[in-house]
């Protein structure tokens, strides 16, 4: 009788401890973003210098989990050589980080040859699964080739491929297997080019400050190549507030109106993290945006996906842009500081170091063609996220009443 008591004791024990350790787990992480406190910043996070661990850290062994990715056509053969040569040349013959390129058909002997005689570090070829780039079925082809005609003066307004193209930036790039051992990435293109010496591992810098996205150039996009983005990103704030992150940067991407400035990151370049983008809250909303057809029914570009992607899910702190390179508008230049920066073109834009930075990176390039001088630039945008004599960023839908 004793012993049967103490059998229903134990059992008992056993089941209350179970239920106070499950009710004890913490719930799954839906957004990267909560993990670390947001940090309170007072001017933007460009104006304090790149550490200087971050710096000189080729002659280590120290390197982040990060890969060089390019999409790329066999044609794209002699463009990819002037970019992955300047590169190198800049900075990856010091790194050594690896290159996974990737094309939806096999890339050819030669672009394989000529590409992988440029580097020491290892370079794989990637074939993307037919499912992750062409129109899916379920479009429309009348609405698209109807949406094709009506842009046909948007650059690219007529290309399928380039809608492809877009789809993949946005969507599915990021699935690959060759990509599963990374969790930074180094977009770079054909044709661009890379004026100064990089003698800093941006890298080790995302991954030690906790960053997310680093970018050179921001600007709007065409306006007519947008129809329909904003009404489905502001649907799915609306229906999934909880997944936004507390501290993020909403605010970059309004006019005074509320509606969408059309600004976003230049995505030609981006250093940024591969799990925001495989994060459930990215996913989501990548899903949402592609099961409205609006990437074929209108010619919506990775770049804006991707910037209110980053813009939604990561801190605004977490948006990086290391790579200081101006002397931007006057309102920007009071807050500037210049760091040893990258030196970056892709046609019709550039950047180039003003002052020390232009001679520490012995850097090539003009400049008074600096991008940021200019009205067109969103860096002021960035800049006033930081300003606290603005109402902070909400991360509630009110912010989009005015829709
Ligand atoms: N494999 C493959 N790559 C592509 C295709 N279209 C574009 N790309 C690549 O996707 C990236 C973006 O394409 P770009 O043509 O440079 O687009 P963009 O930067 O908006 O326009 P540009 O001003 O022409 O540079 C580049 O790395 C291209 O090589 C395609 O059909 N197939
Ligand atoms: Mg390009």
């Amino acid at each position: 009788m004793l012993r049967r008591r103490h059998i229903y004791l134990g059992l008992f024990a056993v089941l209350a401890l179970y239920y106070l350790v499950s009710r004890r787990r913490p719930p799954p992480a839906q957004n990267l973003a909560h993990v670390t406190p947001p940090k309170i910043w007072h001017e933007p996070p460009y104006n304090t210098p790149i550490p200087e661990k971050y710096y000189h850290t080729q002659n280590t062994t120290e390197r982040a989990s990060a890969a060089i990715v390019i999409l790329a056509r066999n044609r794209d053969r002699l463009g990819m050589i002037s970019s992955v040569t300047q590169f190198e040349e800049k900075f990856n013959k010091k790194f050594g980080y690896p290159y996974v390129f990737f094309n939806e058909e096999p890339f050819s002997d030669e672009f394989k040859r000529e590409i992988s005689a440029l580097t020491t570090a290892p370079v794989q070829f990637g074939l993307i699964p037919p499912e992750h780039w062409y129109q899916p079925a379920w479009i429309d082809e009348d609405k698209a080739s109807r949406a094709r005609s009506k842009l046909k003066n948007a650059p690219y307004g007529d290309s399928v491929p380039y809608r492809n193209m877009c789809r993949y930036q946005s969507g599915f790039f990021f699935r690959s297997e060759l990509l599963k051992p990374f969790k930074y990435y180094w977009r770079i293109e054909p044709d661009v080019r890379f004026f100064c010496d990089i003698d800093f591992d941006p890298f080790l810098f995302m991954q030690g400050e906790d960053k997310k996205y680093g970018f050179t150039i921001s600007l709007p996009d065409i306006k007519s190549t947008l129809k329909g983005f904003w009404p489905a990103v502001v649907e799915f704030i609306q229906e999934n507030p909880a997944l936004l992150s507390p501290d993020n940067a909403l605010e970059m991407l309004k006019d005074r109106k509320g509606y969408y400035n059309m600004c976003h990151f230049w995505s030609n370049f981006e250093i940024a993290s591969l799990d925001l983008w495989r994060s459930p809250a990215y996913l989501k909303f990548f899903e949402h945006l592609d099961s409205k057809g609006g990437f074929y029914y209108h010619r919506w570009g990775d770049a804006p996906v991707h910037s209110i992607g980053a813009a939604l899910f990561a801190r605004k702190d977490q948006i990086v842009r290391p790579l200081r390179l101006c002397k931007c508008t006057r309102f920007i230049n009071l807050r500037q500081h210049f760091f040893n920066e990258i030196g970056y073109a892709h046609m019709p834009f550039e950047h180039c170091p003003t002052g020390p930075s232009y001679e520490r990176g012995r850097c090539t390039c003009d400049p008074a063609k600096n991008f940021d001088r200019g009205g067109f630039s969103c860096l002021r945008k960035y800049d006033e996220l930081f300003d606290l004599n603005r109402t902070s960023t909400s991360t509630t839908v009110a912010l989009w009443n005015g829709y």
